[in-house]
């Protein structure tokens, strides 16, 4: 056990250590905080995940607990034009719940809207779903993660009934004989990753990478296979076409544990390499080198991320690389498996527990009567009291302000401004909105833009649980109290529930405004408790019997067992580190093929905009960049935006390295310096997201959304390169 004593705190406790995970991506590197005269310390801990490992971003993550942009205490905009000023927390709650009864009793209850995040806790993710059912009573609720996971989601229900990022221990990458990364950066996103790449090169495997760029994870490869951007699936076509053709699939798994091949082999049979080549930009020699490895070895892995998921075609790209590994009879063998890596720090557990427009907790679907049945049980409300569906993230957001649509967007845990695709249409609907409420610690892109800004806690001030790329639940522990002025999201909005006259059903004697009594559903206690102790125990009576189910999960169990795998739903009975190896989630037990076919992005080259452009990350900033572009060791190190190009097509452009370059595409534009580097394809740019006002490349992207998941296909839009 790893997670040492101080594993003790409680909410309101402090200590002078504490063992923790790193507050930003999926791979939650175990972190030990130290508090010291004048600041915290992080030091690396051993975890099964990061073996003692963190990048620039974990080392200096506490640089923004004290940090003189943070926010401690309320802001309120006093009409529209106006600037934000300081005021009490009475004040700013009563303007948001004032706000919330007068925009309902008007347009009705889902005129108020709630937009969430994948960095948000299990208990802040689940309270804030119930928040928007049961306080709001509104159907409109999404989160950022359907930016992020939705593709992978969407096609890993449909293929194995059942979504969790990896289905094996990340572990397991180091003793792969053949490993596929599609569109997946690790020695920039997730580093202390790389130890399990370079442990299965010490041990002979071949470590294949797809993507447009020879990044720094495609350099390590034994081959990098660097196609147009959106042709993946083609490529996957091409390579399940290359292991038919060799009999290099499993006939015996394919008949003993799926169903519909024969329309996936049939399909397979029209995407001949040349033929992909054209497609793809992927020579032949190169598909036939990759099928090889994969068909050929004892133990291959395929994972993909979101160079392969952010598109018009996502679902259906992950479906083709699904289908290549059923047919080579991965999923379910020890050591094989098909998996994709999660993005944000909670990306797993933040789309389990009903912060997804369609969803209730346990990945229960809002649509099914057992489940509104059961969640409303543990909610103490009735079910048909229980709102519909909503809609997407980015539909949501391009909704607001509308005529039919939302006037009101409460936003916990996520910056639109900069992180939305279609940025500054997005950007135009918040501004729209009659009250716009973010709840965040410093003043991000989004937060500048509203109507109240609610100072809320930061990682290192507020115990949880968060589900890592594994699937493994783990504790995230309080080293300090939030500072004055400051509160946690759990009491944000347990107070706003209490305020709404929603905290409970049951009215104490004598009419206390406070001190709600719970329902017979929640047992005593308030509605909306803020203690992320009694939430988790909630939680899990609301996930008992989902797909994930932790209903076996306790806080001690994580600390005994280095986190706990869901689904888990007994507490004697063990987690489930392994999934697939008796069988799949689906009414007959077997994973499906689904016939996938190639198609064009949502839009082409031409003679207006020639160029593809495609975005991604760089090591040293996280996202939209509000918390990393504040820490100064991370701003050295990109201290801006850029457009990487290559340089025969700088050439053809007459744009030399360090020159301001203007792209335009038909939805904006943006500025920034070129960087001419031979990586890249000559027809495709790339730039980072992490950056506002001009550098914004969301102000570019294209909105085409996936007719699944409702993906944007934030990585491939045709633009125009211009020296500014
Ligand atoms: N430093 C850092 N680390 C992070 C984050 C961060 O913001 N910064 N964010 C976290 C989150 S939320 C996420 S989701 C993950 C994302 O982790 P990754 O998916 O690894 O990150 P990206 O840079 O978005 O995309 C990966 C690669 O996809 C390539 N790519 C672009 N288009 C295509 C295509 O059409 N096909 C293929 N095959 N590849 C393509 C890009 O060139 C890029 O190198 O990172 C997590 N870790
Ligand atoms: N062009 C392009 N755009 C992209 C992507 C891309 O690859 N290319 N990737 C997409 C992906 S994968 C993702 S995940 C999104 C991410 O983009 P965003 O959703 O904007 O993510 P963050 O920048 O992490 O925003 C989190 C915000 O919430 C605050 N915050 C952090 N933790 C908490 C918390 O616990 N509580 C509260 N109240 N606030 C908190 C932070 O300070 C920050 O302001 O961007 C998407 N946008
Ligand atoms: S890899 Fe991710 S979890 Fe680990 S230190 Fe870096 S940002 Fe934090
Ligand atoms: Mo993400």
């Amino acid at each position: 056990m790893t997670d040492g004593a101080q594993a003790a705190t409680h909410s309101g406790d402090v200590s002078q250590e504490v063992a923790t995970h790193c507050p930003y991506c999926a791979l939650q590197c175990g972190m030990t905080l130290r508090r010291t005269a004048d600041r915290v310390e992080v030091l690396p801990r051993q975890f099964p995940t990061n073996r003692g490992g963190l990048c620039q971003k974990g080392w200096t993550a506490a640089e923004l607990l004290d940090h003189p942009d943070r926010l401690t205490t309320p802001l309120v905009r006093d009409r529209p034009g106006a600037e934000l000023r300081p005021a009490s927390w009475p004040e700013a709650l009563d303007r948001v719940v004032s706000g919330i009864r007068r925009i309902q009793a008007e347009h009705g209850r889902d005129a108020v809207a709630v937009f969430g995040g994948g960095g948000l806790t299990n208990e802040k993710a689940y309270t804030l779903g119930k928040f928007a059912r049961v306080a709001l009573g509104t159907r409109n609720i999404d989160y950022n993660g359907r930016f992020c996971m939705s593709s992978a989601a969407a096609a890993g229900i449909r293929a194995f009934g059942i979504d969790r990022g990896l289905p094996f221990p990340l572990a397991d990458l180091g003793t792969a004989d053949t490993l596929l990364l599609v569109g997946a950066n690790v020695a920039e996103t997730m580093p202390p990753l790389v130890r399990y790449l370079i442990e299965q090169r010490e041990r002979g495997g071949t470590l294949i990478v797809i993507d447009p760029r020879a990044t720094a994870t495609a350099r390590q490869a034994t081959l990098h296979l660097q196609p147009t951007p959106g042709t993946d699936l083609a490529v996957a076509n091409a390579l399940l076409h290359i292991a038919l053709a060799e009999g290099w699939v499993d006939k015996h798994y394919v008949d003993a544990r799926t169903s519909g091949f024969e329309q996936v082999r049939r399909v397979a049979a029209s995407y001949w390499p040349a033929r992909v080549e054209q497609l793809s930009g992927v020579p032949v020699a190169d598909l036939e080198a990759a099928a090889r490895a994969l068909g050929t070895a004892g133990r291959t892995i395929i994972l993909t991320a979101r160079g392969a998921e952010q598109h018009a075609k996502g679902v259906d790209t992950v479906t083709a690389f699904i289908n290549l590994a059923l047919a080579l009879g991965l999923p379910g063998r020890p050591g094989s498996g098909y998996g994709c890596l999660t993005g944000q720090g909670n990306g797993q557990g933040g789309r389990e527990h009903g912060q997804k427009a369609d969803q209730l907790p346990g990945y229960r679907r809002i649509d099914d009567p057992a489940a509104r049945a059961h969640v409303a049980g543990v909610w103490g409300v009735r079910p048909e009291e229980l709102p519909g569906p909503g809609i997407s993230a980015y539909e949501l957001l391009t909704a607001l302000g509308t005529p039919d649509g939302p006037k009101a967007l409460l936003v916990f845990g996520s910056n639109p401004v900069v992180s939305a695709p279609r940025a500054n249409r997005v950007e135009s609907r918040l501004r729209d909105l009659d009250l716009l409420v973010v709840a965040d610690f410093v003043r991000s892109e989004t937060a500048a833009i509203a109507d109240v800004v609610l100072p809320t806690a930061q990682w290192a001030e507020e115990d949880g649980t968060m589900t890592n790329l594994e699937g493994r639940v783990l504790r995230r522990r309080a080293l300090r109290p939030p500072p004055p002025g400051v509160r946690t999201d759990l009491a944000v909005l347990a107070e706003l529930a209490d305020r709404l006259g929603t905290g409970s059903d049951v009215e104490p004697a004598g009419g206390g405004s406070t001190a709600r009594v719970g329902s017979a559903g929640t047992g005593t206690g308030p509605r909306f408790p803020a203690d992320p102790r009694v939430v988790f125990e909630e939680l899990r009576r609301a996930s008992a019997g989902g797909v994930a189910d932790y209903a076996g999960i306790s806080w001690e169990r994580i600390d005994a067992e280095d986190g706990v795998f869901w689904p888990c739903p007994t507490e004697d009975g063990a987690g489930t580190a392994r999934l697939f190896a008796d069988g799949f989630p689906t009414p007959d037990g077997r994973a499906r093929f689904l016939p996938v076919e190639h198609r064009a992005a949502a839009e082409e080259v031409c003679p207006d905009y020639p160029v593809y452009l495609t975005t991604g990350r760089v090591l040293a900033q996280y996202q939209s960049g509000a918390q990393t572009r504040r820490i100064a060791p991370l701003h050295r190190a990109a201290p801006g935006a850029f457009l990487e190009l290559h340089p025969d097509l700088a050439a053809r452009l007459g744009v030399l390295d360090g020159d301001e370059v203007l792209v335009t595409s038909r939805r904006g534009e943006m500025r920034a310096p070129a960087r001419l580097t031979g990586t890249i394809r000559p027809d495709t740019v790339f730039a980072p997201f992490h950056w506002a006002g001009q550098a914004r490349i969301n102000s570019v992207t294209s909105d085409a959304l996936d007719p699944v998941s409702r993906m944007p296909e934030f990585k491939v839009c045709a633009v125009r390169v211009e020296k500014a």
